[in-house]
């Protein structure tokens, strides 16, 4: 049992390997650096671009391997051709001691949803890939550290397009086990910003163009919202024709848009998408980040 050697860490026995592990991150954790250890005694990944496409390559004990995805079932895009492929973090998710990476995969068009995958590193010269249902997303993620070293990856659904009309503003807690992402948790939010009218756009495939009026500049005169079906995504956009205020075009296409119960200076706020609350800002309705 070699103890001194990095090359030969993985093939000891665990207390044997936390212990070669320990003396070979001596150093880097007496300057207090645990990340700059990981780094040291585990793979590494990077993407190399290339004429035909975008290939993962892990790095362990000095050696390349180009890491591909030929047998998962969930996954939307072989990642033998990929156009687009961006790491997006490199740590060990599962706890195993042996250093994974989450990536994000698109086939480069402006209409292509990327998709997450985690490749992780099983030892020596065994490197896996593997996605799960709902990483087909544009949404963003979170890491969420366990108590007992591994990582949950949270991330939020976002998904839209052709007669797609429900809510997707959900999102996913996934863990690495053995290789494999799994779906911890898979939430929908209910959660809806008050509102006393709604148009979505389920109704205005049905119609094409809609009208509707309320006050909504608060000056005791109806207004009119000017709502059509934009199909290419499957979305409804509005123009807000204000008896005080005036014309406001907009270009904006969501699922759903509502009139708030709430308002700001006399004008009525509105919600898009549920959750999301646009203010009157003088010139426009624009979002208020939460
Ligand atoms: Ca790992
Ligand atoms: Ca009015």
């Amino acid at each position: 049992m070699n103890l001194l050697g990095i090359n030969h860490i993985f093939t000891v026995p665990k207390f044997a390997r936390n212990l070669a592990l320990f003396s070979a991150c001596a150093v880097p954790f007496m300057f207090g650096s645990l990340a700059q250890c990981e780094q040291f005694t585990g793979a590494t990944y990077r993407v190399e671009k290339s004429i035909n496409g975008d290939h993962l390559i892990g790095t362990f004990d000095s050696q390349d391997y180009w890491i591909t995805n030929e047998d998962d079932e969930f996954a939307q895009y072989s990642l033998t051709d990929m156009y687009s492929l961006s790491i997006d973090v490199q740590a060990d998710f599962d706890g195993d001691g042996y250093q994974d990476v989450l990536l994000n995969a698109s086939n480069g068009g402006a209409a292509s949803t990327p998709q997450f995958y985690i490749a992780s590193h099983m030892g020596g010269s065994y490197f896996t890939i593997s996605s799960a249902e709902g990483l087909f997303t544009y949404g963003d993620y979170e890491l969420l550290p366990q108590p007992d070293g591994s990582t949950h990856i949270k991330v939020y659904y976002s998904n839209d397009g052709v007669s797609f009309h429900d809510r997707v503003d959900g999102f996913g807690v996934y863990s690495l086990q053995y290789g494999k992402l799994k779906r911890l948790a898979d939430i929908t939010n209910h959660a809806r910003i008050p509102t006393f009218l709604d148009i979505t756009s389920e109704e205005l495939a049905e119609v094409g163009e809609a009208t509707y009026e309320v006050d909504l500049d608060g000056d005791g005169r109806l207004d009119k919202i000017e709502c059509r079906y934009w199909e290419r995504w499957g979305n409804v956009i509005c123009d807000f024709d204000l008896s005080k205020l005036g014309r406001i075009e907009n270009s904006l296409g969501v699922d759903h848009i509502g009139v708030a119960k709430t308002s700001t200076s006399g004008t009525s706020d509105l919600v898009y998408n549920w959750t999301k609350i646009f203010k009157y800002n003088g010139n426009n309705f624009s979002e208020v980040k939460k």
